[in-house]
């Protein structure tokens, strides 16, 4: 076998549960907060010099929520406050991820259904995975309780913490 296969093979191993063998992804489980029902899973996968989100959430309020990465993977505190503020390693404003001002955790608003669920597939341009001041393996994912404004500095307005997951190196 020559060394080439064999560095082939190792990639694939290594790249484990990813969408594309080998691209670096990382998943966070989303775990309701004290008095809230909402769960979940969100997967972040990279592709090129970009970072692919999908997220699933259910026992949601029917309409948007706030949905942002937040700075610290600490989920611990009843009411989510312990994963810090949102993830903002260039120093910018809040705003939509469309805008191009926005914090690097800033992420598309979920929209939950009548039955509660919501689901989410968005690309995202700042964040990476696995190096640089812009990963964000070790920091959280929070689901808020309202609509984020995209406004109010430097939170959204979004409101209480309903769902919290670390986001972990799948
Ligand atoms: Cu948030
Ligand atoms: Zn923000």
């Amino acid at each position: 076998m020559n060394r080439w296969v064999v560095a082939a093979i190792g990639t694939f191993v290594g790249g484990c549960a990813g969408v594309i063998a080998g691209a670096p992804s990382a998943t966070a489980v989303l775990e309701p907060t004290r008095g809230n029902t909402a769960g979940g899973k969100v997967e972040f996968v990279q592709k090129g010099n970009k970072v692919f989100v999908t997220a699933s959430v259910t026992g949601l309020t029917p309409g948007p929520h706030g949905f942002h990465i937040h700075d610290k993977g600490d989920c611990s505190s009843a009411d989510g406050t312990s994963a810090g503020g949102h993830f903002n390693p260039l120093g910018k404003p809040h705003g939509a991820a469309s805008m191009p001002d926005h914090h690097a955790g800033d992420m598309p608003a979920l929209l939950a259904d009548g039955s509660g669920k919501a689901t989410l597939s968005a690309e995202l341009d700042v964040v990476t995975l696995g190096a640089g001041s812009t990963d964000i393996v070790g920091r959280s994912v929070i689901v808020h309780k309202d609509a984020d404004d995209y406004t109010t500095q430097p939170t959204g307005n979004s409101g209480a913490r309903v769902a919290c997951g670390v986001i972990r190196k799948a």
